[in-house]
């Protein structure tokens, strides 16, 4: 089930039908991270979660100012990196936000192209087209801010034959522990201030080219204490695929809220990864010491069965072994998905991690919503954050 996901089961194309796509994205390049510690975040990202050491600049290969460690699994990438001096403006970020994604990169045919027509729709720069070159070619890289301090890089690298960019040294290391199965990133999720929902929304169609394909509002997204809404942007081909929350009002603190607070702006809250056995994936990752939320209660997964039966779908898996790891079920017309979500993954109750399994279903577990928001509030009650 790990096939790439196309327009053609999205339904996209019809939306798209005749309109040219003017911001046609190839899938995520990569994701950096701005941390306090790039080599601690690597081994951990290495050991919890079985990411592969990939490609490093830092002292020993000219860089400075940063150094940055680019770790690999299947198709994802992410980039973790560090200011080396108390004077880069990297540590600004560090200090308000703590460890966090600075940049969601995306990879595309035409850098330059594709910064020119999000300017011409009202992109705020962050960097003008850049080539940078060495012996296997060049990448040519853009960027434009979105929401918070958040940053969507334009990377082109179709003359690039090196092993990640110019500046980078392929990152040979001693301690390669396995692979848990992570393959591409589905989703990444952003949280926005009170209000802000809807100028987001309207950001990504008019700026990025991008459609409102789902939306939860508060009388779906809520428990006995909280709601939040939520929109699902996606872009032409249904590869990129960024929800936006907002806090709504409830009688205690929305997740949203607490995310805000601590992230002191709006962020990415959390990154969607597939994998096409959730099951050995889960396993390995708890294993290695990854802590996800609390198991939803036995109501929960006794409603499971009926919940397929409406949609006439078979569980492939084995029910008492989903339930034993904690991993949540949803179906739609027209397939099931499972999927779980780590705790925050810094000591600020910021970003966290959903691993998610697609069989059939393009959804994104509102079945699984009130469970899943039950859960980060027993979270939040031993923060003293509801
Ligand atoms: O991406 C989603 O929409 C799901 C559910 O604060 C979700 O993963 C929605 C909001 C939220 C946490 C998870
Ligand atoms: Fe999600």
């Amino acid at each position: 089930m790990s096939k790439e996901i196309n327009s053609v089961e999205y339904g996209l194309e019809k939306i798209f039908e005749g309109a040219q796509d003017f911001l046609p994205l190839l899938g995520t390049d990569y994701v950096e991270f701005y941390v306090g510690n790039a080599k601690q975040a690597a081994h951990f990202y290495k050991t919890a979660f079985g990411f592969q050491s990939f490609a490093y600049k830092g002292l020993e290969t000219g860089s400075k100012d940063t150094v940055s460690y680019v770790l690999k699994q299947d198709k994802i990438r992410l980039i973790l990196t560090t200011p080396l001096n108390s004077k880069h403006p990297i540590n600004d970020h560090i200090v308000k936000h703590g460890d966090g994604v600075k940049v969601i990169a995306l990879w595309v045919e035409d850098a330059r192209k594709s910064y020119e027509e999000t300017m011409s729709r009202g992109a705020k720069s962050y960097m003008e087209p850049t080539v940078e070159t060495d012996e296997f070619g060049e990448v040519v890289r853009a960027g434009i801010y979105t929401y918070g301090e958040t940053v969507h890089m334009f990377v082109e690298r179709k003359n690039y034959k090196g092993t990640f960019m110019p500046g980078f040294e392929k990152w040979d290391s001693d301690y390669n522990p396995e692979p848990v199965g992570l393959k591409y990133i589905d989703h990444m999720v952003g949280n926005v201030g009170w209000g802000e929902m809807n100028t987001w929304v309207k950001w990504y169609e008019d700026v990025m080219g991008f459609v409102n394909f789902l939306s939860f509002d508060d009388k779906q997204i809520h428990t006995e204490y909280s709601a939040l809404m939520s929109k699902v942007m996606s872009n032409g081909n249904g590869r990129i695929k960024f929800p936006i929350n907002e806090p709504a009002e409830g009688k205690k603190r929305s997740q949203i809220e607490e995310y805000l607070d601590f992230y002191e702006g709006s962020g990415v809250q959390h990154i969607a990864v597939a994998t096409d056995d959730i099951i050995k994936t889960v396993s390995a990752m708890r294993k290695r010491g990854v802590e996800f939320l609390s198991i939803p209660p036995d109501e929960y997964y006794n409603a499971v069965p009926g919940r397929l039966e409406t949609f006439s779908h078979e569980l492939r898996e084995d029910i008492e072994t989903l339930k034993g790891l904690g991993i949540m079920i949803d179906a739609d017309e027209e397939g099931y998905l499972l999927q779980i979500f780590t705790k925050p993954v810094e000591d600020r109750p910021t970003l966290f991690f959903e691993i998610i399994q697609r069989m059939g279903a393009r959804g994104f577990g509102a079945g699984n919503f009130k469970a899943l928001f039950e859960s980060i509030e027993r979270e939040q009650e031993k923060r003293g954050t509801l």
